[in-house]
């Protein structure tokens, strides 16, 4: 019984070792927009912003939070994510452009 109980043990502190990975996110800017629009993360995630327009883009959050700079045609800039919330960000070339990250607790 009492190995039993040992081994129990065991796999569940093998089980909680095993922090889950960050996931990264891929955002596409095409047609003047982001795609998705809103991507749901988690602290410790990744998203990457890959520009397939002719003419280049930004990805802006607001107040400084993040900014890609000028994303030229095929260019790509990621972002590690590092606080909760819900970011509403831009380009800052066509303001018109929005998107989203809503930011939940680290996985
Ligand atoms: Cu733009």
């Amino acid at each position: 019984m009492r190995a039993i109980v040992a081994a129990a043990l065991l796999l569940l502190v093998g089980a909680c070792r095993t922090a889950p990975e960050p996931v990264v996110h891929t955002v596409t800017i095409e047609g003047s927009a982001f795609s998705p629009a809103v991507v749901t993360a988690h602290v410790g995630d990744r998203v990457v912003w890959i520009n397939k327009d002719f003419f280049p883009h930004t990805a802006t959050g607001p107040d400084g939070t993040f900014d890609s700079g000028l994303l030229s045609p095929d260019a790509s800039w990621t972002l590690t994510i590092e606080t909760r919330g819900t970011i509403d960000y831009i380009c800052t070339y066509h303001p018109t452009m929005h998107g989203t990250l809503q930011v939940e607790d680290a996985r």
